[in-house]
């Protein structure tokens, strides 16, 4: 039967030439299909005389084997021939030098609350923080804050869907109520207390978006509360510490008379500079004031014993002026052109 040898040869080099699977089993079909070559044969088997028609089913299954074999044979090279090429495509090598992974570094608003944090740790000051989801309580009522504050409303204020009574924080005097709270102690009826010398700082919020507000930016609030704790202790150490925070012996600091519902007496803080781009023009820079005695009481203390002062000032405010930023958004876009400069 040559003719059946012709076919497996027409076969393999059929096989040979296609160039993947998906070509390689359209191939096939033409030999092996329900229409194909031998199928076509074996039906005709039927036609020719029984002692021709057995010798002649072998030949065809013979052939039908040899071509199944060249089938596989090709489907496995081609197999190998993607395998291969997929190797060669996803091969590292692994002498090439790494590319590197950059240095990070600190926020420059964290560098300033570190920095903040150890001035005040160098005077006795413990850094406490608390929450920033708050309750009205600790947030307006403990700090003195009338109902009908501006600040209440939800004009200032971010309260939690559907609620008035929880809110983000506008402030970190929140920290300080639960500070005195948690300082307070009792001694054979009296109370007793060592001083407390905190300082909160962290993120706070308010309504608010322009180019030098943010509705998330960062404070710190200091509180000081004792026996015969004066303004004139509360002067020495704000002015002390921006002296230290800006590295600058002859910074010119006033106190002008202001307004706050937990302070009394208030002040207003301002810094003058020396020398650089900003001298002798005077910089808002704080606020602070004698805690206020229902402050006091809110937080369990007893106003005739002790008094306190405490002062609020703007992280983010203090790092644009050490460093000259001109433009508060920067800290909050996350540009690591910016950002890199800090490093
Ligand atoms: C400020 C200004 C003045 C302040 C008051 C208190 C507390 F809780 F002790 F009453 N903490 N911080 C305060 C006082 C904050 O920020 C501009």
């Amino acid at each position: 039967m040559d003719n059946l040898d012709q076919l497996v040869v027409e076969a393999e080099t059929a096989f040979a030439a296609a160039l993947d699977g998906t070509q390689l089993e359209q191939v096939k079909a033409r030999f092996l299909g329900k229409a194909g070559s031998l199928t076509e044969r074996l039906k005709k088997l039927g036609a020719l005389p029984a002692e021709e028609r057995r010798m002649a089913g072998a030949e065809i299954n013979r052939a039908k084997g040899a071509i199944e074999a060249a089938l596989e044979a090709r489907r496995a090279a081609l197999r190998g021939a993607r395998l291969q090429e997929q190797l060669a495509a996803e091969a590292l090598d692994v002498t090439l030098p790494g590319r590197g992974t950059g240095n990070g570094g600190l926020h420059p608003v964290s560098r300033t609350q570190e920095r903040v944090e150890a001035l005040f740790r160098s005077i006795g000051f413990v850094v406490a923080d608390g929450p920033e989801i708050e309750t009205d309580w600790h947030n307006f009522t403990a700090l003195n804050t009338p109902e009908n504050h501006p600040a209440r409303s939800m004009h200032d204020t971010f309260y939690l869907e559907g609620r008035d009574d929880v809110m983000l924080r506008t402030h970190t005097s929140p920290v300080q109520i639960r500070a005195m709270m948690e300082h307070v102690r009792h001694y054979a009826g009296e109370q007793t207390m060592a001083d407390v010398r905190v300082i909160a700082p962290g993120r706070v919020y308010r309504v608010d978006s322009d180019a030098t507000h943010s509705p998330m930016f960062h404070q710190v609030e200091g509180l000081w509360v004792g026996e015969n704790v004066s303004f004139a202790d509360l002067k020495g150490v704000v002015a002390d510490f921006l002296r230290k925070f800006f590295e600058s012996e002859d910074l010119r600091v006033r106190f002008r008379p202001s307004f706050f519902p937990f302070t009394e007496p208030s002040a207003e803080i301002d810094v003058a500079f020396m020398s650089g781009a900003l001298e002798g023009s005077w910089l808002e820079i704080a606020g602070c004031g004698m805690v206020h005695p229902n402050v006091l009481r809110f937080g369990g203390i007893d106003p005739e014993r002790y008094t306190g002062f405490a002062f609020g000032m703007g992280l983010d405010r203090l790092t644009m002026l050490r460093y000259g930023v001109n433009d508060l958004r920067l800290f909050f876009e996350g540009d690591l052109r910016f950002l890199s400069q800090f490093r």
